[in-house]
């Protein structure tokens, strides 16, 4: 370890070190000399939300890229010598920023809860990070509080906020952070003991100068690792065997099931499917994927349906993207407009398609309100058409190294329901890698087995009724707006009017008065 001309410093808890005189440091010019850094083993787990920077701050800590900087559903552990000492990181997966803990999925809380487990017997340390830049509303700091409360008891007392900066120039002391950030973070310090720090993240320094403020920390608490009550960290570990075991016979019974309509498999060079799911649940990114087409642009909001064409793997591809619902909507509380959207979709690939790929988001939780809002919105189209939906899970990159049945599995009952409707028929799709090829050559293959699956008729019927008492109620509804808009219009005119008698003879007034 270099250490010309070291002096050393007292920080305010009694903890000493040795440090080069020139004023800036790395972590490699650090020299523990106190007692106070007496544990063998100093363990850290990052939480925060999505994007906040939680694995450049592992990274920052070890002085090297460990950990790779891409949200994911599972934890990730790496160790480390930093300073003459080990060091293990946890990162965690991060939630939405400004969702509550109800609308993260169940994986990752779990996963959150997990992550005490991954440094036994407890982390010293647990990092809040915060991204430096961005506004901390009083739902963002909600979104905190609930997802840290996971933990349990006494938590906080070992928390520490970390503000994040990518740019030196851009940088504010933690202090600053605080003060300009409003009062939701001021609570969010202060429930954390009124502990801050700030870092740029692509500085080693700062690593250093992070490594000791943790080291403060913990001398404030004895060096004491944080303990979990038992009966949280219990209920997670059997939790998680139950959703492994589950998740394996949901595998065994799927791929039983395929194998059995394999053998039917009929020869198909033609192949209608239509998009369904919520707004923003990556239809359109489907779309795309399935056709390889390059959408270098970022896919904005779809207003109207769209069909796509494509020739690949031999089979002539037809697809049709639709603008979908939002996903906390009730059917009755969808647009006429966008409830026509939904049933006209299967029109637009004549004489009807074959399959309906309903696009479900893996990196949400998927609740009872978002079941029933996808159940009234499939059966806008037909009760009849549940035999030939496949549910596509998209955002597939974040799920990792999690399986698709783990995840099913994990998510609980609402989503449960939907797969066993879909009779076990799933796919995951990733729509940011480059490489697609395997897992559409896999989707067709799942589509023809669903086409094989017992159906007497070869595509689904198109039922005209549906969509023409849809247009029915659409054309009322216009017809409403234009006879409120007519009346609206002759009000204004009357009123109109009323102000000119009433502001013309007063003129007149003044117009004779000064003659
Ligand atoms: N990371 C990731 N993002 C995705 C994926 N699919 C879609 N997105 C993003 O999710 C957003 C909404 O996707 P979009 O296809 O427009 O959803 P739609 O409203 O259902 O058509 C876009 O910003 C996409 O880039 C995926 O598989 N992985
Ligand atoms: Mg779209």
């Amino acid at each position: 370890m270099a250490t010309s001309n070291p002096s050393e410093r007292k920080l305010k808890h009694g903890f000493s070190f040795l440090i080069k005189s020139r004023g800036m440091f790395d972590i490699s010019d650090v020299l523990f000399v106190g007692n106070d850094w007496s544990v063998s083993q100093l363990k850290v787990v990052l939480l925060g939300g999505r994007n906040s920077g939680k694995s450049c701050v592992g990274n920052l800590i070890l002085g090297k890229e460990e950990f790779v900087t891409k949200e994911r559903t599972s934890c990730s552990r790496r160790l480390g010598v930093v300073a003459g000492r080990w060091i293990t990181v946890v990162d965690t997966p991060g939630w939405w920023c400004d969702f509550s803990a109800g609308d993260t999925s169940k994986l990752v809380k779990r996963e959150i809860v997990s992550s005490v487990s991954l440094c036994p017997p407890g982390p010293h340390v647990f990092l809040i990070v915060v991204k430096a830049s961005s506004a901390f509303s009083e739902r963002r700091c909600r979104a905190v509080e609930e997802h840290v409360d996971l933990l349990g008891d006494g938590v906080w007392g070992h928390c520490l906020v970390v503000f994040t900066c990518a740019d030196r120039f851009l940088h504010k002391g933690a202090e600053e952070c605080v003060e300009r950030g409003g009062a939701a973070l001021r609570r969010l310090t202060e429930k954390c003991g009124r502990r801050s720090h700030s870092v740029v993240l692509n500085d080693p320094t700062d690593g250093a100068a992070l490594l000791l403020r943790i080291q403060e920390l913990m001398s404030e608490n004895g060096n004491r690792a944080f303990e979990m009550e038992e009966s949280i960290s219990r209920a997670a570990a059997e939790e998680k065997r139950a959703v492994e075991e589950r998740a394996h016979l949901r595998l065994i019974g799927m791929k039983r099931h395929r194998a059995l309509l394999r053998d039917r498999l009929r020869p198909i060079t033609n192949i209608r499917i239509v998009l369904l799911g919520a707004k923003g649940s990556g239809k359109t990114s489907a779309l795309n994927t399935i056709l390889s087409r390059e959408c270098r642009r970022r896919v904005g909001r779809t207003a109207q349906c769209q069909v796509g064409e494509v020739v690949k793997f031999g089979r002539q591809l037809t697809v049709v993207d639709t603008p979908g619902w939002w996903m906390n909507y009730f059917s009755d509380e969808s647009s006429h407009f966008d409830q026509r959207e939904i049933v006209l979709g299967p029109s637009l690939c004549p004489p009807g398609p074959h399959v309906f790929l309903l696009t479900i988001r893996v990196d949400r939780a998927f609740t009872e309100t978002h079941r029933r809002s996808v159940q009234e919105h499939v059966e806008l189209i037909s009760e009849r058409i549940w035999s030939r939906v496949i549910l596509l899970f998209t955002f597939g990159d974040w799920l990792g190294a999690t399986t698709t049945e783990q995840y099913i599995e994990s998510e609980g009952q609402p989503l449960q329901w939907l797969v066993d409707r879909c009779s076990n028929r799933y796919h995951v799709l990733n729509s940011r890698t480059k490489g697609e090829g395997f897992q559409v050559r896999e989707l067709i293959g799942k589509i023809e087995e669903t086409m094989s699956g017992g159906s007497s008729s070869w595509h689904y019927e198109i039922e005209m009724k549906v969509l023409q008492e849809v247009e029915r109620r659409m054309r009322r509804e216009a017809e409403s707006v234009r006879k409120r808009t007519l009346k609206k219009e002759q009000q204004r005119r009357r009123a109109r009017a009323r102000l000119g008698e009433w502001i013309y003879p007063s003129l007149n007034q003044v117009f004779v008065q000064s003659f």
